[in-house]
């Protein structure tokens, strides 16, 4: 595998959509070969299990059946999107991927880090993003400007504390973690935001 993986996280609302096609084509100006995608989702078939992850129903979703359905969709992306662009040598753009889980599923609904660890060790078989920019913005001006957008999706419909939790977890992984994490102060305008992460690509050309 020569690619490289580059993941962004962080809450709702903090900008990564925003921005996601924005870093792809710098890397393209750069000379990179790009793939850039999602998760949940990013083939048609996993994009089949979001559609059933956030649409809400009268039938509530147990916490268990969420985080299986992620993983399942995780497994299908892999296995024909991510390890084939990396193999291609593509560096693979994604917007989210396993911290989501921890943050979402481990933090939020607080389900047995024991499991997530499994899961993750048999989806991901060692996979490690060699970079996750991380969109941290506070809470309740994520969540306004996400409710400026549409209507709330069945995760959006969760609490502040909930929201809480996530951030905390997002925050404590880059901690964690300093050589893969870099931190993006999201709660800044968006110019001020495509200046950080000018620094971040220019840091991630350095690879080549
Ligand atoms: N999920 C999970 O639970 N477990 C997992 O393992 C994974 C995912 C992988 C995906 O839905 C959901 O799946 C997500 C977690 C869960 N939770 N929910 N709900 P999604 O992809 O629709 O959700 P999202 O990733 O949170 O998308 P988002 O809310 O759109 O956030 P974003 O992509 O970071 O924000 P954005 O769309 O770029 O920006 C939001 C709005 O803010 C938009 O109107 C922008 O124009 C505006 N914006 C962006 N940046 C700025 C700045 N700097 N200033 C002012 N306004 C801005």
């Amino acid at each position: 595998m020569s690619g490289r993986f580059i993941t962004l996280e962080g809450g709702e609302g903090a900008g990564k959509s925003s921005n996601l096609q924005w870093l792809a084509a710098r890397l393209r100006e750069a000379g990179v070969a790009v793939t850039v995608t999602r998760e949940p989702g990013g083939t048609d078939l996993a994009e089949r299990i979001r559609q059933v992850l956030l649409a809400p129903s009268d039938e509530p979703m147990a916490d268990l059946t969420e985080m299986l359905l992620i993983f399942a969709a995780r497994a299908q992306h892999l296995a024909t999107l991510i390890r084939p662009a990396l193999d291609r040598g593509d560096w693979v753009l994604c917007d989210r991927f396993m911290d989501a889980t921890w943050a979402y599923q481990g933090a939020g609904r607080g389900l047995d880090p024991d499991d997530l660890a499994a899961l993750e060790k048999v989806v991901l078989k060692g996979l490690v993003p060699d970079r996750t920019l991380l969109f941290d913005v506070p809470v309740s001006q994520g969540l306004s400007r996400a409710g400026k957008r549409s209507e709330p999706d069945r995760i959006e419909r969760e609490t502040l504390d909930f929201f809480e939790r996530i951030r905390d977890c997002y925050r404590r992984r880059a901690e964690a973690e300093p050589q893969r994490f870099r931190l993006v102060d999201a709660g800044r305008d968006p110019a001020a935001v495509r200046a950080q992460l000018e620094a971040h690509i220019k840091e991630m050309l350095t690879w080549r």
